[in-house]
């Protein structure tokens, strides 16, 4: 049955931006009465997306529907949750809840089948509290009151998913939904709450995005990291060598002496 649609086309790498992350915003006295757990504070969207963001759109990222290559992610939660477990099969690929504590989200992407690929695991910091007193002492949790008025929080990390020898068929579809390409300079407040009042500013001003220029900044840090552990590997290399002449150098002696 070797048909075509199992070949693989060595040497190729492709890759599809992704971003996951997640949006807060405080609940108001009254939407708390209104729930079964009056002690949540937070209303929450933990999701996995496409990075390119909708023109206008008041939603971070997502302007691509990515169910031609994902099957299925799966968000689990904290044990303090019902079914803490969440299985997403079609878009968009979220979960929102209410709560009252940050915690781990394991979120699992699982691919078409049509891929080969294995499922991977990706972690997420569940963010609730806006950060502040960055640089004026140790980051504080402000009150709900004051966390209200600077609006939602964003914590949202971009990735690229990176299929090496893909097989024909598989590569047939990435190429027929080519990804909406990321704007190229800031248009929006980017995806962090910082803690200068510029940006601060900023983030209440709109729904933040990605851009090329962060995809570019992201890939000069990964560079310099890079050659950084190379100069490491050379300098420990060279230590080695050192060392080991010396051991010879020692044990020759040694034989010098016993003999
Ligand atoms: C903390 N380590 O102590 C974390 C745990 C758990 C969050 C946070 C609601 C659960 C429910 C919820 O927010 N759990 O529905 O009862 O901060």
């Amino acid at each position: 049955m070797a048909s075509n649609e199992r070949v693989r086309v060595r040497g190729l790498s492709i890759h599809r931006p992704i971003i996951y992350g997640n949006t807060a915003v405080v609940l108001t006295q009254k939407e708390r009465e209104s729930l079964a757990s009056p002690d949540h504070t937070h209303r929450w969207v933990v999701a996995v997306r496409s990075a390119a963001s909708a023109p206008d759109s008041q939603i971070v990222g997502g302007a691509d529907d990515l169910s031609y290559f994902i099957k299925r992610v799966t968000f689990k939660l904290h044990d303090t949750y019902t079914n803490p477990t969440r299985n997403v099969d079609k878009p968009p690929f979220e979960v929102s809840e209410t709560g009252w504590g940050e915690f781990e989200i394991q979120i699992r992407i699982t691919f078409v089948p049509e891929s080969g690929e294995k499922a991977i695991l990706i972690y997420h910091h569940l963010k609730l509290h806006p950060w502040t007193a960055i640089g004026s002492g140790e980051p504080e949790i402000p009150p709900l009151e004051a966390a209200m008025k600077l609006g939602p929080v964003h914590s949202w990390q971009y990735d690229e998913v990176v299929f090496n020898d893909p097989f024909q068929s598989f590569l047939s579809i990435l190429t027929a939904h080519p990804p909406t390409p990321l704007p190229k300079h800031k248009r929006r407040p980017v995806p962090f709450h910082t803690a200068n009042p510029g940006s601060l500013e900023e983030s209440k001003g709109g729904v933040p995005e990605f851009t090329l220029q962060m995809e570019k900044e992201e890939a000069e840090r990964l560079d310099a990291a890079r050659k950084k552990i190379i100069a490491e590997t050379d300098k420990w290399r060279e230590r080695l060598i050192e060392k080991e002449k010396e051991l010879e150098r020692l044990q020759r002696q040694l034989e010098v002496a016993g003999s």
